[in-house]
């Protein structure tokens, strides 16, 4: 049994539908853990270590970033924040004019169990910056986070398209095949 610890429902959805496929348990608490101001794998390692001490259990926790080139990488680590300030239509309003739309989804997956040293899994996805929003499935940078293979947005895939080849897909699969091996 893993527990994913996380406040937010929509990655618990898309969790449950990766980890649906492999022989391992997932639950799922909301503990809450502080976030130092740091990198994507900095703050996994810290909530990871902090809330497998806490529950005395084996956990994984996600920090997760949109960054975009045209921005340097903004809002990267603050995306969350971001996404509550200025939100899809703040960040459309920052690229007007721009022809780089060029941007990533990183998620890093932190693990750890009690009395050991935590592993960070690092996942990624490349697309561009839509020039409006599309589509209302998903969460978030979804409907502006478009996808040239795909010809479609995150927000107009389902949960099983997007798991087929997202940052989170991708972090936890990593995650799971070392894990199977353990
Ligand atoms: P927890 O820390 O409790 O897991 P959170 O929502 O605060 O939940 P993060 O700290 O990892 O998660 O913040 C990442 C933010 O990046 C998230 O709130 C979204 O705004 C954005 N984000 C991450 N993955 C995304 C995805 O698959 N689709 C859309 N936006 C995403």
């Amino acid at each position: 049994m893993i527990t994913f610890i996380t406040g937010n429902k929509h990655k618990v959805i898309e969790a449950e539908n990766i980890f649906k496929d492999y022989d391992i348990n997932l639950e799922h608490i909301d503990l809450g853990y502080c976030e130092p101001q740091g990198t994507l794998e900095q703050v996994a390692i810290s909530g990871a270590k902090y809330a497998s001490r806490k529950l005395n259990k084996p956990v994984i926790v996600e920090d997760a970033g949109l960054f975009i080139k045209a921005l340097k990488g903004f809002p990267g680590t603050y995306s969350s924040y971001v996404q509550e300030t200025l939100g899809n239509q703040g960040i459309l309003k920052l690229l007007d004019g721009v022809n780089d739309r060029y941007a990533e989804f990183r998620s890093v997956i932190g693990y750890c169990a009690p009395n050991s040293e935590p592993k960070i899994f690092l996942g990624k996805v490349i697309g561009e910056i839509a020039v409006e929003e599309k589509g209302d499935l998903g969460f978030a940078f979804d409907p502006i986070f478009y996808v040239p293979n795909e010809g479609k947005t995150f927000g107009e895939l389902t949960t099983e398209e997007k798991n087929q080849f997202s940052h989170r897909k991708n972090s936890l699969e990593k995650f799971i095949k070392w894990y199977s091996i353990q």
